[in-house]
């Protein structure tokens, strides 16, 4: 697998395609099939897909080997350098195109000569049946001449299936999911495999990526670790054959299966029996877990030597930092080249690095020279689906992947802000490849599923039996797959090919097809410009369907706002706290505002609305699908509408932030019970057709709502919420109105625990103004928030910190919270505030959510956020990464940590300057 020299879309030299109309008059016309002497697996698919197809179409067909060929009814097929092709292709005076590459064909046939199919590869001859095939099913016959040469313009196109399950298995940690029958039952279903192969095959993608923790202990016995397997014995023998057959299947229809694992991250008998984690996210790389995992690749590869390898660096390893390069250059690649040793082979797999919490640049610089066939990978708009027009330092990056000169291929990633519903906006998808050619420079793709990533095969959709995805969202997959494979289509047409496509799948007359796909297309639009305006992060600790909560849309800063969403990931434009602090300043609006997409997000719901209504009358095919389709246009209108009316209220809200005119609250009360009443809408169109929003359902799940035990996962647990914060709106007004404002609330302060400290050696101080906070300065508190005021901080030396991770040890007799402060600035020399869009155990301890914003200030810093940290009582270790932070103290584990924001307590400097989120919480 290379890189392509000229693109696709530049390779169509020409096609043109005669048909005589379908006469359905092939009965008992024989077709000869030639094949070369010993085929390709790949080709004897592509002939046997040909077959399926004649057959059909009501000819007799016979398959000869090596035979050269006589009379017209005759298919020849082979690469071009096939004994069987030559004479064929120099009768036709034909040799493989200019620039044609990998998997690249030419058909020809003139009237009353041989049909000639010829690859430049096995996948090349594979595609050329297939393309013959697909022509034979719309048109019912051969076609008489055909002159055609075509090639895909991504190098790799790919689907990715998790391993993985929506909650955490039983005493383990996130993506530990060892590969056994009682947790996926469905990896060891032959006939759906066959069945989604097949799909892939149909729509040419060439790679399937399987994502899990470590894989390896479920597939490989290593002779110095026989202790680190973790399945049992049969299982072990399914998984040896379960992987033989998906390889072999994968190879025939031209697809790579790619083993996509976490580091590090080792088995858990191999953790148990070394006394280490099995994941631990600051842990410096150590020589045994480097030989186990060395081990392990080097038995994959010796064992599968057809699978590639997707590399991510970061989350269970140490951040962004020389780690990274040590590991994936003295761990992964040596490992990979002692598994090709030990088979004397030396075609080397493909290994793709992702660019997911680790610096990829650096590291593939320091790769490059050491191995060939690598790729790079990164996230096209982080964990959701917001733009075609991406820019800023998320472009810069890929940009910089792509220059490399080693194929940079885009992760469509979860797409949180989609899920559950059905999503096929061709318009929108075509301008995304685009997007990723031209903004990106890059030349591949890897496919999340739609929705359900987590629940794989399964949608959300309640039905008896469970949706598959594979069937429910087969436009997901053919729409990216068309494009990747030519992202240059005429648009004219492309509105043809689609309304066909929907018309043939509800059997509908060509203009109500049309109709479906405006559905598709307006609808396209609202989860994009929602999460790109209004949300906190393009991660999935949001799910946007959810809904948002009032403070989110007006103090985002408090939930951990990803500022790249609006910078990388969104046309230029203002937030809503932007547009409403240049309201007040009356200065002029920039680019995409929150109140225009308000507008047009509504516009879109009711353009969906209208066409799928017009359509729905005529449908005589897939009912019980249109319906839940038609269903889904429904609830994606009335959430535009719950947003667009939230919005508006939180931009008449904030205007009283500046104001401080009742009048303007007053103007926010019907926008906000608007919004309600459309959530009830939600729920209603939700409540007997979902079984959730959102297939993530641990921990990490924050926005609107945390989402412990699988809870705040539907419309209609949500909707008490917005009930409850819409009184409570109501209620301050009316206590505004008849009182002046109530005096300042009093503070609780926080009960300080008293525990064990066993390292390092550590002084305490008072967390107070004037007290010192480091060892090695004497920087002091200037102002902090007065909860704090009985902490007993621990003092630490910054320079240490910084170079250093922070290790703490200490024993508690009761459960306790750590509360650290944070400094809110990226910049090295702090540690970075959990981060789940980078890091997945970031909220093992309960730590992901800032607490109190803006708690504290120190002359010459950044205002610090603070975070807490729970521990039950006994012994514990708790690593921090590099970077100083503030260790603020320990305070009685039962006592609740409200959320709050301090500005204003503190300074006005300490960013948020007033805080309002008072009036609904
Ligand atoms: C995290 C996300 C995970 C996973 C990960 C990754 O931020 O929460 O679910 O998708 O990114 O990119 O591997």
């Amino acid at each position: 697998m290379q890189k392509v020299p000229i693109r696709g879309s530049l390779y169509f030299l020409f096609f043109f395609l005669s048909l005589i109309p379908a006469s359905g008059q092939n009965a008992g016309k024989k077709v000869t099939i030639v094949t070369p002497v010993s085929a390709h697996a790949r080709i004897t698919f592509g002939v046997e897909k040909l077959k399926q197809a004649l057959t059909r179409a009501g000819y007799q067909t016979t398959v000869l080997k090596g035979t050269s060929p006589a009379g017209n009814q005759q298919i020849v097929i082979g690469q071009w350098s096939d004994a069987v092709v030559k004479p064929l292709a120099s009768r036709y005076a034909l040799r493989a195109a200019p620039g044609a590459g990998k998997e690249s064909f030419t058909l020809r046939k003139d009237a009353q000569k041989p049909l000639l199919i010829a690859g430049f590869d096995a996948s090349g001859a594979l595609y050329g049946c297939l393309e013959v095939a697909d022509q034979i099913n719309k048109t019912g016959k051969l076609p008489e001449t055909i002159a055609m040469n075509d090639r895909p313009e991504m190098v790799l196109r790919g689907t990715a299936v998790g391993i993985q399950k929506p909650v955490y298995l039983p005493g383990r940690e996130v993506y530990e999911y060892p590969y056994t029958p009682e947790t996926f039952p469905w990896l060891y279903d032959k006939a759906l495999w066959i069945k989604y192969l097949d799909a892939m095959a149909e729509n040419r993608y060439n790679s399937l990526y399987l994502w899990n923790g470590h894989p390896f202990a479920s597939l490989v016995r290593l002779k110095d670790y026989p202790y680190a397997v973790e399945v049992d014995e049969s299982t072990f023998k399914k998984n040896e054959e379960m992987f033989r057959f998906l390889t072999a299947e994968a190879d025939k229809r031209g697809i790579w299966v790619i083993q996509m694992f976490y580091n590090i991250i080792v088995s858990k008998p191999f953790a148990e029996k070394h006394h280490i984690k099995t994941q631990d996210r600051n842990r410096p790389i150590t020589p045994l877990i480097a030989d186990y995992t060395r081990k392990s690749i080097a038995a994959f590869v010796q064992k599968y030597p057809n699978v590639g390898l997707l590399i991510t660096l970061g989350e269970a390893m140490e951040g962004v930092g020389q780690d990274d390069v040590d590991w994936f250059t003295k761990t992964i690649i040596p490992g990979v080249k002692d598994g090709l040793k030990a088979l004397g082979q030396t075609t080397e797999p493909p290994i793709v690095l992702r660019a997911h919490d680790s610096d990829a640049p650096r590291v593939m610089k320091a790769a490059k020279p050491l191995y060939k066939n690598l790729y790079t990978m990164a996230k096209y708009n982080g964990e959701a689906l917001t733009t075609y027009t991406p820019r800023g330092k998320w472009a810069e990056l890929h940009r910089t992947l792509s220059n490399i000169g080693t194929v940079h291929v885009e992760n469509v990633h979860i797409l949180a802000n989609l899920e559950p519903f059905r999503y096929g906006s061709p318009d929108f998808i075509q301008k995304s490849v685009q997007a990723m050619h031209k903004v990106y420079g890059a030349n591949g793709l890897h496919l999340y599923p739609q929705a359900s990533y987590w629940d794989w095969p399964y949608t959300a959709d309640k039905t008896a039996p469970r949706l598959l995805q594979l069937d429910r969202d087969w436009i997901w997959y053919k729409t990216w797959a068309r494009y990747a494979w030519n992202s240059e289509r005429d648009r004219s047409n492309e509105v043809t090919y689609w309304r066909n496509q929907l018309a043939s799948q509800y059997g509908l007359p060509a203009d109500k097809g049309k109709d479906v796909l405006e559905a598709y297309e307006q609808t396209g639009e609202i989860s994009p410009k929602l999460l790109r305006r209004y949300g906190i992060t393009d991660g999935n600790r949001q799910t946007l369907t959810l809904g948002m909560l009032m403070p989110q849309l007006i103090n985002p800063f408090r939930y951990g706002l990803f500022t790249l969403l609006y910078e990388s990931e969104a046309p230029e434009g203002e937030m809503i706290i932007e547009y409403a602090e240049k309201e007040s300043k009356h200065e002029k609006h920039i680019g995409e505002t929150p109140v225009q997409i308000a507008d047009e997000v509504v516009e879109h719901g009711r353009r969906a609305v209208a066409a799928i209504d017009q359509a729905a009358g005529a449908v005589t095919k897939n009912k019980d699908e249109f319906g839940r389709l038609k269903n889904d246009i429904y609830a994606l209108n009335a959430m535009a509408n719950f947003y667009a009316q939230k919005a508006r209220a939180a931009l008449a809200v904030l205007k009283f932030k500046y104001s401080t005119d009742i009048r303007d609250l007053e103007k926010a009360v019907p926008l906000l019970e608007s919004s309600v009443d459309h959530f009830t809408e939600l729920v209603k169109l939700t409540k007997d057709n979902y079984l959730y929003a959102n297939s993530m359902q641990t921990k990490q799940r924050k926005i609107p709502m945390r989402g412990v035990d699988g809870t705040y996962k539907t419309w209609e647990e949500m909707l008490p919420v917005y009930q409850k914060e819409l009184t409570r709106f109501r209620f301050v007004i009316d206590s505004l109105k008849s009182a002046p404002p109530a005096a300042a609330k009093q503070p609780v302060f926080f009960r300080p625990a008293t525990v064990a400290i066993q390292s390092p050696n550590v002084t305490t101080y008072s967390v107070e103004k004037g007290k010192r906070v480091f060892s090695d300065t004497t920087v002091a508190i200037e102002e902090v928030a007065p909860e704090l005021k009985n902490l007993k901080g621990l003092q630490l030396a910054k320079a240490q910190q910084q170079q250093e991770r922070t290790s703490l040890t200490f024993t508690a007799s009761e459960p306790v919270k750590l509360l650290v402060g944070f400094f809110t600035e990226k910049n090295p020399n702090y540690l970075p505030a959990p981060e789940l869009e980078t890091d997945a155990s970031a909220n093992d301890y309960g730590q992901s959510e800032i607490k109190i914003s803006n708690a504290l200030l120190l002359k010459g810093f950044p205002p610090v956020n603070v975070h807490a940290y729970s521990f039950k009582a006994g012994t514990h270790t708790l690593n921090l990464g590099k970077g100083a932070c503030l260790l603020l103290g320990f305070v009685d584990g039962n006592q609740a940590i409200p959320v709050f924001d301090a500005a204003g307590v503190t300074s006005d400097t300490a960013g948020n300057k007033k805080n309002i989120d008072w009036l609904f919480e």
